[in-house]
C-alpha cells in the first residue's frame, strides 16, 4: 500500500514580500516592512522586498516552472496593502486583478492555490493607528478578509489566515527584530491576543460566505529537548512548550489559551485583557486544519542569566552558540548547542525525526486535525559547479524529512499536503538573498533570470512517483 494518500498535496510555497517586489506599483499601499526594511541597520546588508524575485511581473514564467516540477499545489500570501492601500476602504483593483491571473494561471496547470491572508505586511497605515495592539485592525482584517473570500472563493479552497504568530509577534513585540520594533511582552501578549481574535473573526466570515473550501492557520512547529534530565532544564523545556506551542496552538485548536499559563500572564504581566465576547469567539471558530512550519528543534536548558535576544542572519556557524550569546529569556530558558547535533550554517539544528515527533505531539494534543506541513526546507549558500547549482545538502535535508512524514502518516496523523520553503530562492527577512532554500535558483548578476537547480529535478521525479 502506498504510503502517501491518493490526493496528497506536493506542494511548494513562497510570501508576497519575499516574492513579488513591485513595492509601490500600480497602486499598492506601504507595509511596515517597506518601512522597516528601509531603516538603516534592520536588515541584512540593507537588503529589502522593493524588487525581490520580481513575481509581481514574472508569475506567469514562475507559474509555468511549477507546472514543470509537477506541483500539485502552491502556497503564497497576499499583500494586504496591494489590495487595500490604506488597510481598509478603498480597494486597489490593480493588485485584485493580479491574484485573481496568478489563480487562475495556477488552475489551468492544475495546481492548487491554498492563499495565505496574512504573511507579516501589514499596511503601514494600519500600524500607524496601532497595529496589532489596536481593536480597530481586527475590524479591518475582517474587511481584508472578506474581500479575499469575495473575490477568490470561487476559485480557491484552501486558505489560512495567519504565518507564524511566533515570528511576528515574538520579532515584532519582544526581541524587536521585525517591525514594529518593540521590546514589551504585555504589549507582544495583548498584539497576539487581538491577532487570535482577528483569525476567529474571519474564521466566522468564512462560514458565513458559505465558501467551498476550509480555512486553518500556520504555526512554527519547533520540537524542544531538555539539554539533560536534571530537573530544572526538564521544567525550563517544558516551559518552551508551554509559551512557544501550547500558547500560540490552543487557543485557533482548542478555542482557549492553556489555563496556568494564561492565568501566570495576566497575573505578573496584566496581558491579555480580553473585551466581552472573545471566549465565545474563540471557542466557536476553531480551525478545520493547521499548518506546520518545521525547521528545526531546539535544545533547552535553565537560564540564569540575562535575556539575549539575538539570532544568527549571518551564516557564520557556531556565532548562535558562543557562551553567553544563547538566545534566551531571563528566569525561563535558553536554547543551547545539542552537542551530538548536526547544524546549518545559521545555526539551526537538522533533525528530521523531529517533524515525526512534532506531528504525534499535535495530533496527541488536538486529536485528528487534518495537518499540512506547509513549510520545510534548508537554508544554504549552495554550490554553482560548471554553471549548475548542486544543491545537495538541500535533496537529502527535504528527502529525510518527507521520510520523517512518511512515518508520522504510518503511525496515524492525517498529514494531506507538503509543501518544501520555497519554490524559488527569495528574500530571506534578516538574511538577505544569500540564505538560499529553493528548487530555483535567480541569478541576481542576470536580471533575476530563473534557473532550475539539482532539487528540481529531485522534486519533480519525486512527486512523479508520489513520493515512493
Ligand atoms: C519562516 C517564514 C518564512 C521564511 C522561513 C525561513 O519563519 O514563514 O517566511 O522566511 O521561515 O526563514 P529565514 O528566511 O529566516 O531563514
Amino acid at each position: 500500500m502506498a504510503t502517501f494518500p491518493k490526493d496528497f498535496l506536493w506542494g511548494a510555497a513562497t510570501a508576497a514580500y519575499q516574492v513579488e517586489g513591485a513595492h509601490d506599483a500600480e497602486g499598492k499601499g506601504p507595509s511596515i516592512w517597506d518601512t522597516f526594511s528601509h531603516l538603516p541597520g534592520t536588515t541584512y546588508n540593507g537588503t529589502n522586498g522593493d524588487v525581490a524575485v520580481d513575481h509581481y511581473h514574472r508569475f506567469r514564467e514562475d507559474v509555468a516552472l511549477m507546472a514543470e516540477l509537477g506541483l500539485k499545489s502552491y502556497r503564497f500570501s497576499i499583500s494586504w496593502p496591494r489590495l487595500l492601500p490604506e488597510g481598509r476602504g478603498t480597494i486597489n483593483e490593480a493588485g485584485v486583478t493580479f491574484y485573481s491571473a496568478l489563480i487562475d494561471a495556477l488552475l489551468e496547470h492544475g495546481i492548487e492555490p491554498m492563499i495565505t491572508l496574512y504573511h507579516w505586511d501589514l499596511p503601514q497605515a494600519l500600524q500607524d493607528q496601532g497595529g496589532w495592539e489596536s481593536r480597530q485592525t481586527i475590524d479591518a482584517f475582517e474587511e481584508y478578509a472578506r474581500l479575499c473570500y469575495e473575490r477568490y472563493g470561487d476559485r480557491v479552497k484552501l486558505w489560512s489566515t495567519f504565518n507564524e504568530t511566533l515570528c511576528f509577534i515574538g520579532f515584532g513585540y519582544i526581541t524587536g527584530a521585525h517591525p514594529p520594533g518593540i521590546r514589551d511582552p504585555a504589549r507582544a501578549l495583548q498584539a497576539c491576543h487581538h491577532v487570535f481574535i482577528a483569525h476567529a473573526r474571519a474564521v466566522a466570515a468564512f462560514r458565513q460566505c458559505a465558501i467551498a473550501g476550509k480555512i486553518g492557520f500556520v504555526n512554527v512547529l519547533q520540537t524542544h529537548t531538555p539539554l539533560d534530565d536534571t530537573p530544572a532544564n526538564v521544567a525550563a523545556c517544558q516551559l518552551a512548550d508551554g509559551i512557544f506551542t501550547h500558547w500560540l496552538y490552543d487557543p485557533v485548536l482548542r478555542g482557549e489559551y492553556p489555563i496556568e499559563l494564561l492565568h501566570l500572564a495576566q497575573s505578573s504581566l496584566g496581558a491579555p485583557v480580553f473585551d466581552p465576547g472573545d471566549e465565545a469567539l474563540l471557542r466557536d471558530n476553531v480551525c478545520d486544519f493547521i499548518g506546520l512550519n518545521y525547521y528545526k528543534r531546539e535544545t533547552v536548558a535553565a537560564n540564569h542569566g540575562e535575556s539575549r535576544l539575538q539570532i544568527n542572519t549571518t551564516g557564520q556557524k557556531g556565532s548562535a552558540h558562543q557562551a553567553g550569546n544563547e538566545f534566551g529569556f531571563k528566569d525561563l530558558f535558553k536554547f543551547v548547542r545539542n552537542p551530538n547535533g548536526v547544524y546549518t550554517d545559521w545555526d539551526w539544528e537538522i533533525y528530521p525525526q523531529g517533524l515525526t515527533e512534532g506531528i504525534m505531539q499535535i495530533k496527541e494534543r488536538y486529536g485528528d486535525i487534518p495537518i499540512y506541513i506547509t513549510e520545510n526546507g534548508l537554508g544554504a549558500k549552495d554550490p554553482i559547479i560548471d554553471g549548475e547549482v548542486v544543491d545537495d545538502d538541500r535533496i537529502d535535508y527535504l528527502r529525510q524529512h518527507i521520510d520523517a512524514v512518511a512515518d508520522a502518516i504510518v503511525q496515524g496523523a492525517d498529514v494531506r499536503g507538503y509543501y518544501p520553503w520555497s519554490f524559488i530562492d527569495l528574500l530571506s527577512w534578516l538574511n538577505g538573498f544569500q540564505k538560499q532554500y529553493g528548487f530555483v535558483y535567480v541569478d541576481h548578476q542576470r536580471q533575476l533570470a530563473r534557473q532550475r537547480k539539482k532539487s528540481f529535478f529531485w522534486y519533480q521525479q519525486l512527486i512523479r512517483h508520489h513520493g515512493e
